[in-house]
């Protein structure tokens, strides 16, 4: 279970919270059959998570909190536990519309990548980079388009929901400000192959 490394130390403790949550979740969305429910709530996969241009040095990234059932929910643009890796190249504008498709409070935020992810996130690592109350997060359905921050420090970071737990839980994504690359990329990595940092 490679990917699960950096949760490792907490995620026993919060089995416990996801089992319950998965179950208000599912009970919140559906009032129907399990079933319909994910039926109904299905989400299509988005191709058009990045859009860049290469002139203005300028990428737009969208990300959806619960986009899919996957990961009890507890997952951006469908991925969890870093299974996607957004590569931006260093110095370029990043601007994110962020939007929660969920039941529950969701944020997004820029981190340092760090072995052992924090409980909740307050501040992100660069001046602009975070929805607003990144440790409260948005209230379902809402959408923030005016996020934005200048990658101008290479390294590894990760996008990750600031809600107390969450990103325990594998809400995140990973960030790389490249000094080599000159245009940024979008990595659809499946969850097996989504390994520990460097
Ligand atoms: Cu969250």
């Amino acid at each position: 279970m490679p990917n699960d490394f950096i949760a490792a130390s907490s995620e026993d403790a919060m089995s416990h919270l996801t089992t319950i949550r998965g179950f208000a979740r599912r009970a919140v969305v559906c009032g129907l059959s399990y079933a319909a429910c994910v039926l109904f709530t299905g989400a299509r996969r988005d191709p058009e998570f990045m859009r860049y241009d290469a002139a203005a040095r300028r990428v737009d990234l969208t990300i959806i909190a619960a986009f899919d059932q996957s990961n009890t929910g507890y997952n951006l643009n469908g991925a969890s536990h870093g299974a996607h890796r957004i590569t931006v190249p260093s110095g370029w504008r990043v601007t994110v519309s962020f939007v929660n498709r969920d039941v529950f409070r969701h944020s997004i935020a820029v981190i340092r990548e760090v072995r052992s992810l924090p409980l909740r996130i307050t501040k992100p690592v660069f001046s602009g980079a975070a929805s607003r109350a990144p440790d409260v997060g948005l209230p379902p359905g809402a959408r923030q388009d005016d996020i934005g921050f200048v990658a101008d420090r290479p390294g590894a970071y990760l996008l990750a929901c600031g809600v107390p737990g969450h990103a325990v839980l594998g809400s995140y994504l990973r960030l790389t400000v490249s000094s080599v690359d000159s245009v940024p990329r979008y990595e659809m990595v499946a969850p097996s192959q989504a390994t520990v940092p460097q």
